[in-house]
């Protein structure tokens, strides 16, 4: 009876209540505000296919033009169909009052490998009016688990033709094993009409697949490269439309790349494993059945294809003699092919979806000029400093080889390959039959400005349509978000861009010519931020960490490179392992996505277990590559002048200061008061052990190792070093945070003391450079950062522009014009390590800096100067983009400032009077919160002119 009553009830109340909800719907319809836009999921992925999370995180927008520029809530609804009726939610937030739009957390039941869902968001603002549902989403995921895999590694049976490497660029010669690029395939039959087709896909090596004769994906150099004894990543395409009904063929390519390829020198094999392919054909037909094609012993293979060699240093050699037409359709005879060798799946390699965007050809370049041609070769200029591969169109003669090599930089109109060391960087093409040539190659990829092309058809005049550039790099946005009305600034944007894009492929990388292009971790470190401002690249970072947490030994240790082969020497730098640290907390501060925090603790603090073993009552002996390249170093040495233990304990001062904020901002109390306490602890120490009374550096010290080769010493050793002072000895700690406020000052003066007798040019490597605008904009010398940034002359930025640079140096002096390359051993024209200065372009110049992770709140404090004029830009953010722009004739000011829905500024002007801020035709006063919307600004400035001698 009570159950009866109850019900009716509860039926009463329901349609009372379904009343009350359709009356205030009907209400809202007039009040609708725009749905939200640019909906995403994880670091950025649009509509997934192969998605790696199984608890999603969403983000989305509040469209620019709606009448609701700050949510108050939102509503999620994750379903199996399209048309989230209630039988398909499989999760509904409901109305959750916060006004967080990005990086929020799926609470459903963990997704599954291969399911699809679809997701939609609405909003609320202010008045509680709701918009329409955004438009419907989805999320394919990939294969999640080992055991989701039927199919077997296979590759050809005979894999290792020993053979010598001769000599090269001085190299000797060496033996090396020489793994030919094959080709597998398999043909199967579909009886029945197809509803979709997925194919999952990796390889030990690198791989292109096709259907029916067909590649079926633009990716290149796929599965990219990841520490391959624990991960590898899988691919997954939608085949829906390669597969028919009836006799159909899979296939794939198959090549070295970095997992059997040599990395470094060619003696460096010993980590080398054969190529295998992985692949599982999951076809779904219109009855609701399934097939499966898998990888398997029933496969063929030949290593007798056209592609002959491959590896990403040495370049690609092509014989179309060997081309067998048709090879990977369904109609070819492959009863002369060797059956595959098939091996399981190793339970200890874990296959996980690929969760960054693979390399592609992102745009073509044309070549700008011939630069010579002479006895049949020609000297091709592609007018840019550029990563990726060739395209010819050539006449060619049969059984002549055509031959292209490539060069960054020309020294004397003379074809320079020096600096590329023991990789040979070249593709050889040799055509079957007089005629037209067309080629690209396939398994390789060279850092290039220069090609070289010989063996081509001499009838014929050498054109510029012969060639182009294919760009690659992993496929994500580079933004086009600065310009000024100074060309060099523009030209020095831009280089940091080619050398992101040049180095951004699979993997951060130092260099992308020589025979290294390794995942330098103190590099990367000091460019994160940057690159964040100029590219779309949270996803590309991410992924990488999960390598670097991968490679970390268990005592903690991170490598200097990552992935890692503990060839070079082994272990570990100061400010180079700090990258476990730094790198993700870099990350939160764009994004203000705390999952890479949460994900990345555990390194961070393992890291730190590890700086502590190597340290003696807190100054750490890490030992370190220092402030790399410093320039009019003694003697010249690579490592710079600042001594190791200053940087190593200043780095591990900062990495307990980031582990005590991150233990906050996750809730570890106890972790973060011990950070908290130990970071005190290291800056006392540090402040008293470098730097005497009146804050100079000390010119020796004793040093204490308790430990040496990794073994605790019975008696603690104990040695006198030397220091010296340097400009980075004073940029660390104020960067850092390592001297209390009373000294701050006394240390900015005397940087700036240096800084004037180095007649304000920076005397700084790769660690000293980016901390320059950093601690001279916020101690108020933003002039003398501006003085550093327009130096003509050596070493400055725009002595490598002046002297032709098109993306940024390894060196300050890696080439000049007049004397062309640094015979240094080591020098790359592609290196992005000084090119962290373009942040300041955004942080300081425009002035948009963070106040909360993210920018939901951030600030302008636009650093003006006589010395340039008509800056705009902007910052992309998780809503939308921060634009700004200001331009100063005579003293007047002229400026604007666009704030992004849901995100609030403070406007900070203090040298301007007569302000004025508009907004719709109203003046603003309160400048602390800008809410969303256009502002137009204006007043006086009175600059004073900066120093400067030239
Ligand atoms: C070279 C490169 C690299 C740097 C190391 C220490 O290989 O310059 O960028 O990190 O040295």
């Amino acid at each position: 009876m009570k159950k009866i009553i109850l019900s009716i009830c509860v039926s009463l109340c329901l349609i009372a209540c379904t009343d009350n909800a359709l009356i205030k719907n009907k209400k809202n319809e007039n009040n609708k505000i725009s749905s939200p836009i640019k909906l995403k999921v994880g670091e950025g992925f649009v509509n997934p296919i192969g998605y790696y999370e199984s608890k999603p995180r969403f983000s989305w927008q509040l469209p620019p033009a709606s009448t609701q520029k700050q949510q108050t809530s939102y509503q999620i609804q994750v379903a199996s169909s399209a048309d989230f009726s209630k039988s398909s939610l499989i999760w509904d937030s409901g109305k959750v009052n916060s006004d967080d739009n990005a990086w929020v957390g799926y609470q459903g039941k963990a997704l599954e490998s291969r399911q699809r869902v679809y997701w939609r968001v609405r909003t609320w603002g202010q008045n509680q009016h709701v918009s329409n549902w955004s438009e419907t989403q989805f999320i394919e995921l990939g294969l999640l688990n080992n055991n989701d895999w039927q199919a077997k590694w296979v590759g050809h049976p005979d894999t290792n033709e020993r053979y010598t490497n001769p000599s090269f660029n001085g190299m000797p010669a060496v033996d090396h094993i020489l793994y030919r690029p094959q080709y597998l395939r398999t043909n199967f039959n579909l009886n029945k009409p197809i509803k979709k087709a997925r194919l999952y896909v990796t390889a030990k090596g690198v791989f292109k697949p096709y259907i029916n004769g067909s590649a079926i994906s633009e990716d290149v150099m796929t599965p990219g490269w990841t520490p391959y004894h624990k991960r590898i990543e899988t691919l997954t395409y939608d085949v829906s439309d390669y597969v028919t009904q009836g006799e159909n063929a899979i296939a794939a390519t198959l090549a070295e790349g970095w997992h059997t390829g040599r990395i470094f020198h060619p003696t460096q094999q010993e980590h080398v494993k054969p190529m295998r392919l992985l692949a599982q054909l999951e076809v779904t037909f219109k009855d609701g059945t399934q097939q499966v094609i898998a990888t398997n012993n029933q496969w063929k293979s030949t290593n007798q294809g056209p592609i002959r060699e491959a590896g990403n240093y040495d370049g690609e050699t092509y014989d179309a003699n060997f081309e067998m037409p048709n090879w990977n359709a369904a109609s070819f005879d492959a009863k002369n092919w060797a059956k595959v060798y098939a091996e399981p799946i190793d339970p200890e390699v874990k296959l996980k979806p690929k969760r960054h965007s693979a390399p592609r050809a992102t745009v073509t370049l044309p070549t700008v000029d011939i630069v010579s041609v002479k006895n049949g070769v020609a000297i091709f200029d592609m007018g840019q400093n550029m990563v990726g591969v060739p395209e010819i169109t050539v006449p060619a003669k049969q059984g002549q080889t055509i031959k292209l090599r490539f060069s960054e930089a020309l020294e004397q109109d003379k074809f320079y390959v020096k600096n590329l060391r023991s990789a040979k960087n070249i593709d050889l093409y040799t055509p079957k039959q007089d005629g037209e040539i067309t080629y690209r190659p396939t398994f390789t990829f060279h850092g290039y400005r220069f090609v070289e092309i010989s063996g081509y058809d001499t009838a014929f005049k050498p054109d510029l349509n012969w060639l182009t550039g294919k760009v690659i790099h992993s496929d994500f946005d580079v933004y086009d978000n600065f310009s000024s009305n100074h060309n060099k600034l523009n030209k020095l944007s831009s280089n940091v861009s080619w050398g992101l894009r040049g180095n951004f492929l699979d993997i951060p990388t130092d260099c992308p010519q020589r025979d290294e292009r390794l995942g330098w971790t103190g590099d990367a470190q000091v460019f994160v931020s940057t690159s964040m401002y100029k590219a779309d690249v949270y996803a590309f970072w991410a992924a990488w960490l999960e390598s670097v947490r991968e490679e970390q030994s268990i005592d903690g240790m991170i490598p200097k490179f990552v992935p890692f082969r503990p060839f070079l020497t082994d272990g570990t730098a100061a400010a180079w392992g700090d990258a476990a640290t730094i790198v993700p907390w870099e990350l939160y501060q764009y994004t203000g996505d705390i999952n890479v925090l949460r994900e990345n603790y555990n390194m961070m603090k393992r890291w730190l277990e590890y700086t502590e073993f190597h340290s003696f009552e807190h100054i750490s002996n890490i030992g370190t590559y220092g402030d790399w390249l410093q320039p009019y170093s003694e003697n010249g040495r690579a490592k710079g002048d600042t001594h190791p233990d200053l940087i190593a304990t200043a780095y591990y001062a900062r990495s307990v200061d980031i582990a005590a904020k991150t233990a906050r901002l996750l809730g570890y109390k106890s972790d973060a008061q011990q950070y908290e306490r130990l970071f005190n602890n290291i800056k006392i120490k540090f402040r008293d052990y470098f730097f005497d009374d009146n804050l100079n550096v000390v010119s020796t010290a004793i040093k204490t190792i308790k430990r040496e080769k990794g073994k605790r010493l019975k008696q603690p050793k104990q040695s006198k070093i030397t220091l010296k002072t340097t400009q980075t000895s004073y940029l660390l700690p104020l960067s850092f945070n390592l001297f209390n406020e009373s000294e701050q000052q006394v240390a900015v003066k005397k940087l700036l003391a240096m800084l004037e007798q180095s007649d304000r040019h920076l005397r700084t490597g790769f660690l000293g450079t980016p901390m320059l605008y950093q601690v001279l904009q916020r101690y108020g010398h933003s002039d003398v950062m501006y003085d550093i940034l327009l130096k003509e002359t050596y070493p400055s930025w725009f002595y490598s522009i002046n002297n032709g640079a098109t993306t940024t140096w390894e060196r300050w002096n890696s080439y000049s014009l007049t004397e062309g390359y640094n015979k240094a051993n080591m020098n790359s024209l592609n290196h992005y390590a000084y090119g962290a200065v373009a942040q300041w372009f955004y942080n300081g110049m425009l002035g948009i800096q963070p106040t909360q992770p993210g920018f939901k709140t951030f600030k302008v404090e636009p650093q003006f100067t006589q010395r340039l004029n008509d800056l705009s830009g902007s910052v992309p953010t998780i809503n939308g983009d921060i634009k700004a722009s200001w331009s100063i004739t005579n003293t007047q000011l002229t400026m604007r400032l666009f704030v992004p829905s849901n995100s609030q500024a403070e406007l900070l002007l203090p040298q301007v009077t007569e302000l004025k801020v508009m907004k719709n035709g109203k003046a603003i006063s309160d400048l602390t919160a800008l809410q969303p919307g256009e502002y137009q600004i204006s007043g006086q400035v009175q600059l004073k002119r900066d120093v400067t001698n030239e």
